[in-house]
């Protein structure tokens, strides 16, 4: 018998359209790969979705790919990640867990930690459920007791936290499980959460780490470029081993540009000059980064270097400029708390205005609508109206015109 463990799939990740439905080619080569293959079943550990409740064109497309596996009798068996579940409202997988799509695995009966046996596989399968972040623990330290699984069935554990052992080494001071915290007995580890591919053992039994399939956000995707592999495992029942099925859906380029001392001006031709033959449909991550002599963001011309390297064949080009610093002299010129920067500036923007602006308080308060987030599970749309609504109020501007 052999089954797939993947994780971390992040269906509806990125705001950038390219990199989302990169995103859901790669689970859907997954779900290629794990028929062609003939597994048995399939375990994901969390993080299925980016967002409990995602957009319904993402939702249609998981449904479509997860009713293949049903189709040839495949079962999906998952917990919750940090990322899908929802304190307030349902979450996607709660809807095709109803389907039938999809089974979550965990039982808990008070403090006892109870396996989902199934019979026709012949395996027990127990789940820890991830909370929001920072409580992924939390479920996981108050059991107490674990039951024992019916004789002949394997037993097999989903979770959705850090263990110490499988950290990559940037990321050795989060908060993490050792691996002798971990349950006895269990003859596969499945685990979720932590972006990078991981192995250890366990008392001869594998702990396995996928890693993130495509990855949620632009340091994976640097990651990738830096040559961190993205896959899953499929294992054979008989011996446990598991076997990694890269998945390199796209190729992912990172440029890094260094301007230190070069005016903003001259970042254009800088990418020139440093511009390798681009791979046709890849994703182009271009940092700029150093300390400019002087210029300011418009002479950058991100536009101009970005539509050269999509012309040049990239599928999508990313920029980051977090690293890229201007010269000091435009910065600091107003000091304080961030409310009375604002404030300094709309004053002296708004008295030196030569056309009838808003007063500085409603500025502050236009400003700050901004700020307002999404509520969990509220539609875009919604969140639009809402947002555009209270900014009409402040404007004074009559909806109905
Ligand atoms: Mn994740």
């Amino acid at each position: 018998m052999k089954f797939a463990h993947l994780s971390d799939i992040h269906l509806g990740a990125f705001s950038d359209r390219s990199l989302r439905d990169l995103s859901f080619d790669a689970f859907s080569y997954s779900v290629e790969k794990c028929i062609e293959n003939d597994v048995d079943f399939v375990l994901i550990s969390g993080d299925f979705f980016h967002n409990p409740v995602p957009d319904m064109s993402i939702s249609r497309d998981a449904a479509e790919k997860l009713k293949e596996f049903k189709d040839r009798g495949i079962k999906v068996f998952t917990i919750y990640g940090s990322h899908d579940y929802s304190p307030l409202s349902a979450s996607m997988i709660d809807i095709f867990e109803k389907a039938g799509l999809i089974s979550k695995v965990q039982r808990l009966d008070g403090k006892k930690l109870l396996p989902l046996v199934d019979k026709d596989l012949n395996i027990s399968l127990y789940g820890i459920d991830a909370r929001k972040n920072g409580l992924d623990q939390e479920t996981w330290r108050s059991i107490e007791e674990i039951e024992k699984p019916p004789n002949g069935t394997i037993p097999i554990i989903l979770m959705h936290l850090a263990i110490r052992e499988l950290l990559p080494y940037d990321l050795f001071m989060i908060e993490a499980l050792n691996i002798s915290d971990l349950p006895k007995g269990m003859k596969y580890y499945a685990l979720g959460h932590i972006h990078f591919p991981g192995y250890y053992e366990l008392d001869g039994s594998p702990v396995v780490q996928p890693g993130a399939l495509f990855g949620s956000d632009l340091s994976d995707l640097e990651n990738t470029a830096k040559g961190v592999k993205r896959g899953f495992y499929i294992v054979d029942t008989d011996n446990m081993k598991p076997e990694f099925i890269e998945v390199n859906i796209a190729p992912i380029i990172l440029m890094k540009i260094n301007l230190d001392n070069k005016h903003a001006s001259s970042a254009y031709d800088e990418v020139m000059r440093n511009l390798g033959k681009i791979e046709k449909e890849s994703v182009v991550l271009l940092h700029l980064e150093g300390n400019l002599s002087g210029g300011k963001q418009s002479d950058l011309q991100i536009h101009r270097i970005k539509r050269y390297i999509i012309e040049n064949g990239a599928r999508t080009v990313i920029h980051n400029q977090s690293q890229l610093k201007f010269p000091e002299s435009q910065k600091a010129k107003f000091t304080g708390s961030i409310e009375e920067i604002e404030r300094k500036i709309l004053e002296e923007k708004i008295s030196s205005s030569k056309i009838k602006a808003l007063s500085v308080d409603s500025s502050l308060e236009l400003l700050n609508i901004l700020s307002i987030q999404k509520e969990d599970g509220e539609r875009d749309s919604d969140y639009k109206e809402r947002l555009s609504k209270l900014a009409m109020k402040i404007l004074g501007v009559d909806e109905s015109d």
